[in-house]
């Protein structure tokens, strides 16, 4: 297949301003009715054919202005229709296509979810809809006539605002919606159903009301309401923040349970992932509700950065994605705690973006090739493009940020913009020289930065020599040298930072590092510092230093970042785990660090009041973590091994402060979802996880006590994850009641699939297959194929990794599967194998053979051929 060149982009030969749809609802032969406004753009070429994209249709008929086409006046293959001469000048072309929903198991385009008529149209989706220009920069208004069976599809909803309804015979009805705003085809929805509504109302601040509606299932209506709340909170943020205010009358969420994704940001009418939506103190957990709190808001922030002002070409996502989850993790941490959401968004970013720019599967926050555009919905364009946003501010200070976002709005308004539009306003408002920021969207890899630094008590300086190096990727042998900025501070005695004098003159806190090697002279130091070095995680690189355990156990107590606190008491136990692995793969007992266990039992101490960042102070870095510090010829069970190991020393250590805080942290009073309470549940549950180290008894007990008296769906779930991880008749006895209980509920059934595929137990694997069989699995439904597979191949190191390969055989022969039905989610899976070629050797030799085994199919998915091939090359 030929690949898709970013230097090969030119704009559109024709433009389409105008789309009337008509969609006459039938289960396996939905007629549409496509009439399109088209002109030749005056920027194309002379006498060009007009060649429409088309997937998976059934044409009816074509009529221009009017005039019905001849079959030999158009060119018709399983991907294109083409006319080969249109006319010269703007011209109406009607098609009329059949479409079969019942039969659309990719879930792109029209398809049915527990019998409601959805749409997903990104990125290549509306193609199988209609045939059409299905390109981000083709910009058009949208009208949409539905029509249904009244009985079973009583809401008919599309993009834009209600124009009118109506009987229309045979138990039928329709609705007419329209769209104002003109908006490339990924951003057209439709949903048709039998379905139940939450309504509310937002005023904007100018004044205007408008209609808030989340449809659920009927009898869901009750979990609803935290989705609305959060629409409502993030309309009044995205105002304070960002100056934006919404531009229709109604606003509308819809959650439907067979979804490839989370959720998508369609123009006024949301469609979500039922996961992230549905929410109740009986049926949620903390994690449920903080979730949907953050997608709710990625999604209607996307309604200017995304949808007012869109992408040029696919290439261009991360300026709606990276910028989009910028948005929204701002957002989080002004709702709830700060440091908090960044040391949570660290972690996942180092575990899953930088776990991918380790890999053959590493690309550019703007890649310049692709075969499968869907296999770009990655970490890296989302997660690493929302850090290069940070940095951008970070580097121009917060008022130079905001300008510059207030001209980009304000200039491209109603566009399909680039990356360049974008940092151009930036540069203009700050008068900053942003080429070599623009690295940041092409060069791909994690930079790795190292420090050493030295002190002269003679002259009173405090040397800093920083090295930057970004390591080759697939396509990039040779990289240039990246604007990095360095936040940092010199931290005295007494916890204060001294003044930073460099050359005479105040210097930082940020200090740009442009070079591969820059050496910074601290002046006036009258003692030896400690540096503490990319606070709040300053830029996503790699930090190597010469940091002595002594150092960072001193700023775990007093760095004024909470970041760099946290990071402190990572970094230390991150080394002692690979010291302890390197120890095991030796035949030796690991070896303790004392001091940790200190730093770590300050998390329990009464005294500490912000739980849920203790939390992440107790939290150890996943096994994950140390194979990435690895780096190459990784054993996950020795990983595992040191980890349980330390878990357990702490235990004996902390026992008493242990055990003091899981009964102080005890559930009093009613449930509520808010972040403090969140965080007094999540410092309990590090309390029972250690407690429980090792499968001791007392403290298996205790989890198997919670999980029995739980009065809240965290609580349990929390116990029931504790007691998972270790083979007693309690984890039986807690599952089989959990099943018992929540048998009927699929979101919850969920949470027991994801529980039993994680765990670190050798029958994991045949529990898996086992549950695969179960009346509760259901291999077309995209959350219960996460919850049990991807759980599984992506969240359990050591099973997945079994040393007899069992577990690459397992994940290759379900994505064999799944590709016939549903190739997206399948590559997803895949996923799994993108740190295969850091393992050890026989690992690795088994690895390739299942990838090897998936290349040598006769009929592979765009999606599945594609990530295979990356990740054996
Ligand atoms: N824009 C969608 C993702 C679409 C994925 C297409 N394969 C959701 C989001 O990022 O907000
Ligand atoms: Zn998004």
């Amino acid at each position: 297949p030929r690949p898709v060149r970013l230097a090969e982009y030119r704009p559109s030969d024709f433009l389409i301003d105008a789309v009337h749809l008509d969609v006459s609802l039938d289960p396996e032969a939905t007629r549409v009715t496509a009439r399109l406004a088209i002109r030749p753009n005056p920027l194309g070429p002379e006498n060009a054919a007009l060649k429409l994209d088309g997937e998976d249709l059934n044409l009816v008929s074509a009529e221009i202005d009017g005039a019905p086409l001849r079959v030999d006046d158009l060119d018709v293959t399983p991907s294109s229709l083409t006319l080969p001469n249109p006319p010269r000048g703007p011209f109406e072309l009607t098609l009329t296509t059949l479409v079969d929903p019942s039969a659309n198991t990719r879930l792109m385009g029209l398809y049915r979810s527990n019998g409601a008529y959805c749409t997903q149209c990104e990125a290549e989706g509306f193609r199988r809809i209609t045939y059409f220009l299905d390109r981000p920069d083709v910009l058009a208004v949208y009208t949409t006539r539905i029509e249904g069976p009244e009985a079973e599809t009583p809401i008919l909803l599309s993009n834009g605002n209600l124009v009118e309804t109506g009987p229309a015979g045979d138990g039928r009805h329709f609705a007419v919606w329209h769209d104002p705003h003109p908006k490339p085809s990924y951003l057209f929805a439709l949903v048709a159903g039998d379905l139940g509504v939450v309504e509310d109302a937002f005023v904007t601040m100018s004044g205007r009301r408008v209609a808030l509606k989340v449809f659920v299932e009927h009898g869901k209506e009750d979990r609803a309401h935290h989705a609305m709340e959060s629409i409502k909170a993030s309309m009044r943020w995205d105002e304070e923040t960002f100056g934006r205010e919404y531009d229709l009358d109604v606003f509308m969420v819809v959650a439907v349970s067979y979804f490839n994704m989370g959720a998508m940001e369609n123009k006024g009418l949301n469609v979500f992932n039922d996961k992230y939506v549905l929410a109740s103190p009986e049926t949620a957990t903390d994690g449920d509700y903080a979730n949907i709190e953050a997608i709710i808001a990625h999604e209607y922030f996307h309604n200017w950065t995304g949808n007012r002002i869109t992408c040029r070409d696919w290439f261009q996502l991360c300026l709606k994605e990276g910028l989009t989850v910028f948005r929204d993790q701002e957002f989080t941490s002004d709702m709830r705690s700060r440091p908090v959401k960044r040391i949570s968004d660290v972690r996942g970013l180092r575990s899953v973006q930088f776990a991918e720019d380790a890999g053959p599967l590493a690309h550019p926050v703007r890649p310049q090739i692709y075969h499968e555009i869907n296999n770009f919905y990655t970490p890296t364009v989302y997660e690493k493009g929302a850090e290069v946003i940070r940095m951008l501010k970070t580097l121009i200070g917060p008022e130079a940020f905001r300008a510059g976002m207030d001209l980009y709005f304000d200039r491209h308004d109603g566009q399909a913009c680039t990356i360049e539009q974008f940092i151009a306003c930036f540069a203009e408002v700050s008068g900053h020289d942003m080429s070599q920021f623009l690295r940041w969207y092409d060069q791909a890899g994690t930079p790795e930065v190292d420090i050493r630094t030295a002190y002269d008590p003679d002259r009173k300086t405090f040397t800093i020599d920083a090295t930057q190096k970004t390591p080759p990727t697939p396509g990039q042998q040779f990289k240039q040298a990246m604007v990095i900025p360095l936040a940092l501070g010199l931290v005295d005695e007494d916890g204060s930072d001294i003044p930073l004098v460099v050359g005479g003159a105040h210097a930082g806190p940020v200090i740009a590092l442009t070079a591969e090697n820059t050496r910074i002279v601290f002046e006036n130091v009258e003692r030896r510092p400690v540096p503490s070095l990319f606070r709040n995680f300053s830029a996503p690189v790699k930090l190597r230093s010469d940091q002595t355990v002594e150092d960072l156990l001193f700023l775990a107590r007093k760095d004024s970042d909470p970041f760099n606190r946290w990071q402190a008491v990572q970094t230390v136990a991150l080394r002692g785990l690979v010291a302890g692995v390197a120890a095991l793969r030796e035949g030796r007992e690991p070896t303790e660090e004392p001091r940790l266990a200190e730093a770590i039992g300050r998390a329990f101490d009464p005294a500490e009041t912000d739980c849920a960042y203790a939390a992440q102070i107790a939290a150890l870095p996943s096994e994950g973590d140390v194979a990435r510090e690895i780096g190459e010829d990784v054993d996950p069970d020795a990983i595992h091994s040191a980890r349980s190991y330390l878990k357990a020393s702490l235990r004996q250590r902390l026992a008493e402060p242990l055990a003091a805080a899981f009964d102080r942290l005890a559930e009093r009073g009613p449930y509520s979802p808010d972040a403090a309470a969140a965080g007094r549940r999540a410092l309990k549950i590090a309390a029972l996880d250690l407690l429980a180290a090792g499968g001791e008894r007392s403290g298996v007990e205790r989890a198997f006590d919670l999980y029995k008296t739980a009065s809240n769906m965290t609580d349990r779930v929390m116990a029931l994850q504790v007691l998972s991880l270790h083979a007693t008749a309690e984890r039986e006895e807690a599952l089989e009641d959990f099943a018992q209980r929540y048998g009927t509920d699929p979101l919850l059934i969920d949470k027991w699939f994801l529980i039993q595929a994680s765990a670190p137990l050798p029958d994991t694997l045949d529990r898996v297959q086992s549950l695969m069989a179960s009346p509760l699995f259901d291999m077309k439904n995209p959350n219960r194929v996460r919850s049990l597979i991807g759980a599984f191949a992506s969240g359990n190191p050591t099973q997945f990794n079994k040393a007899d390969g069992r577990g690459y055989g397992f994940l290759a022969d379900v994505v064999t599967e799944l590709d016939a039905t549903n190739p997206q989610v399948a590559a997803r899976l895949l996923g799994a194998f993108r740190t295969w070629r850091s393992l050890e050797p026989q690992r690795r030799r088994l690895a390739e053979s299942a990838l090897q085994r998936l290349a040598a199919l006769p009929r592979l998915s765009a999606d599945v051929g594609d990530i295979v091939r990356r990740a054996l090359a």
